[in-house]
């Protein structure tokens, strides 16, 4: 791939846009360093075609096993610069050999995320069926079995350098009567008292909420609240994770993530964008105004507490749907969020707050809104530029025929594991 004559044939056009921005926008000191370190992990459950419960339409060229999966987000990550993470979901993904997957993956710049445990399926070999439930379960057994792939999933991340496990349950019911909600509650928080017990000292458990989907009554872990009452059962390494398409229509994310960094139990975010619910969308794609809200309360909450940006919380995507080539989507997701990142670290927080203080709520929205609107496409490239990275990931996706030659060496038939 050659990234510097594609960068060459667009400096000049790359430097006006930059320079206009730059005369029209005080760039704080230390933006483009806060871009630069900002990575973006990718799932390795979106490298392939998403289906929904109607159908799945690959479009070839898909990882087949691991080792093309981390190609994949060795691909991206040569692109941007900023997906220099690969965030593994177990048993989708198996490490065999973990020593050469490590190496495979450092080869191309990647660390892996953290490591997702599914129980949310039943799998061949399984003893006991989740159809009713997992660490809810009102069996025993079935609880230990879950509670023993998720023990198994943190040996898993161990031997790669992971360094969080995220729980996702499907736990709950679909018909009023179905569960006693207190008794699945108790039981939930007693399994991942175990879970928790087998963590090593310097990892997290992120606990991920969701309203609904696949169970239509009542879900178990079904938003912040009981994900949050959970986690401080558990202890200081457990966390909230928030996954943007797990809300019910219309609520306030930016405030829920407000208050979860506020009580330091946020841990790390699964982003995405929907219309209507769970509906794995680009992120950015349908919301970029609520993206950008949710990223300025992210960034003042954390320059409240002096987190280090780029570090002290988990960044993911999550997402994975049927009609887009998923390597461009993965990069279209990327830049979304680098953009709303770069203009929540744009927002004048001194006169921000000084409006609020006057009660000038035009004001604030003048602020908040002056900076949304500013293009700060030029500033994200510019800090691809300075990593090595492509102008235009996504033309130079195009240009290399890079989906052609996955094609041609994977197959136009190949199903990647996931969804
Ligand atoms: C569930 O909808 C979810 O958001 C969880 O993070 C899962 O692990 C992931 O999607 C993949 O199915
Ligand atoms: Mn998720």
């Amino acid at each position: 791939m050659n990234i510097s004559n594609h960068n060459q044939a667009l400096l000049a056009q790359h430097t006006r846009r930059l320079d206009f921005l730059k005369s029209e926008v005080n760039l704080p000191a230390g933006i483009l360093q806060k871009l630069k370190d900002f990575q973006i992990a990718i799932p390795s459950w979106a490298l392939g075609t998403g289906g929904t419960r109607f159908g799945r339409f690959s479009g070839g060229g898909e990882p087949r096993n691991l080792e093309e999966k981390i190609a994949d987000v060795g691909l991206l990550h040569a692109l941007n610069q900023s997906s220099g993470a690969i965030s593994l979901h177990i048993p989708w993904d198996i490490p065999t050999d973990p020593a050469a997957i490590r190496t495979l993956a450092a080869q191309h710049g990647l660390a892996f995320d953290a490591v997702n445990s599914n129980t949310f399926q039943d799998q061949a070999d399984q003893a006991n069926s989740y159809k009713f439930g997992s660490l809810q379960h009102v069996s025993a057994a079935t609880r230990k079995q879950a509670i023993d792939h998720n023990m198994e999933v943190i040996k898993q991340g161990v031997s790669l350098g992971s360094k969080a496990l995220t729980v996702w349950l499907s736990d709950g019911s679909c018909f009023p009567g179905q569960l006693n909600f207190r008794h699945a509650y108790e039981r939930t928080v007693d399994s991942l008292r175990e879970i928790y017990a087998a963590l090593p000292a310097d990892w997290s458990l992120y606990l991920e909420y969701k309203a609904y989907e696949p169970n239509f009554y009542s879900t178990t872990v079904g938003d912040w609240g009981a994900s949050y009452s959970m986690v401080n059962k558990l202890g200081p390494q457990a966390k909230t994770l928030v996954d943007l398409g797990h809300h019910l229509p219309n609520a306030n994310i930016e405030q829920i993530v407000s208050i979860l960094l506020m009580e330091g139990k946020l841990g790390g975010f699964h982003f995405n964008d929907s219309k209507y619910g769970d509906d794995d969308l680009t992120a950015g794609s349908i919301k970029p105004y609520q993206l950008f809200l949710i990223f300025s309360e992210l960034v003042d909450g954390m320059d409240a507490k002096g987190m280090n940006h780029a570090k002290d919380l988990g960044w993911m995507i999550d997402a994975s749907h049927n009609v887009k080539d998923p390597l461009e989507d993965l990069l279209q997701s990327v830049e979304a969020i680098q953009i709303a990142y770069a203009q929540a670290l744009l927002v004048d927080r001194v006169a921000l707050e000084a409006a609020r203080e006057a009660n000038d709520v035009v004001r604030c929205q003048e602020i908040l809104q002056a900076v949304f609107r500013t293009d700060v496409r030029a500033l994200v490239a510019q800090a691809r530029l300075e990593l090595g990275g492509a102008l235009d990931p996504i033309a130079l996706f195009r240009q290399e025929k890079m989906r052609e030659q996955l094609i041609k060496s994977r197959g136009a038939k190949t199903v990647a594991t996931g969804l």
